[in-house]
């Protein structure tokens, strides 16, 4: 952690937002709607040969009384991708579970937490060609890359090098 303060300084410096002192350690927050966001590196066995499937995602962030990121705006879009870049110097790169999804019906993308669907006129960042997978792709991910953290469904499964980001108010 100490090595990432001076950038998660930098990065709110950069937005012209202070950092949000009421998140506990370790959670940082960048914009008043966003709350407080941890970056789950921890979970499902951590960074080192580790990753999680969707519903351990979930899980992981429930069990510290958050919930998997939801994304309203292309603010809250680009505060979240401004620090999965910044934890590639980190961590190398990582994709990141979000609380979307269209297990209950395909085709219906569902905010989990809110339980708001994703219906024309709101807020989406699908990358290119997302969402493709129709029933067999059913969980949401913010993927590194050439979807430069734009989302993309993908399986449900197990997935290494992929984490949860989390989110409570
Ligand atoms: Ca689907
Ligand atoms: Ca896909």
């Amino acid at each position: 952690m100490a090595r990432f303060i001076p950038i998660l300084f930098l990065i709110s410096q950069a937005f012209g937002h202070s950092l949000y002192t009421q998140c506990p350690p370790g959670w940082i927050s960048m914009s008043p709607s966003l709350g407080c966001l941890l970056y789950h590196t921890e979970a499902c066995g951590g960074v080192q040969g580790g990753g999680c499937d969707w519903i351990q995602a979930t899980e992981s962030c429930q069990s510290i009384g958050a919930w998997l990121v939801e994304i309203h705006s292309g603010d809250e879009q680009n505060f979240i991708v401004t620090m999965a870049k910044a934890l590639e110097l980190i961590h190398g790169p990582l994709d990141w579970w979000i609380g979307l999804n269209d297990l209950g019906n395909e085709g219906n993308w569902l905010w989990q937490h809110s339980r708001s669907n994703l219906t024309s006129g709101k807020f989406s960042s699908w990358g290119l060609g997302e969402p493709n997978g129709t029933y067999l792709e059913n969980c949401a991910a913010m993927s590194y890359g050439s979807l430069n953290y734009r989302w993309s469904d993908l399986g449900c499964g197990k997935r290494a090098r992929t984490f949860p980001i989390c989110q409570k108010f």
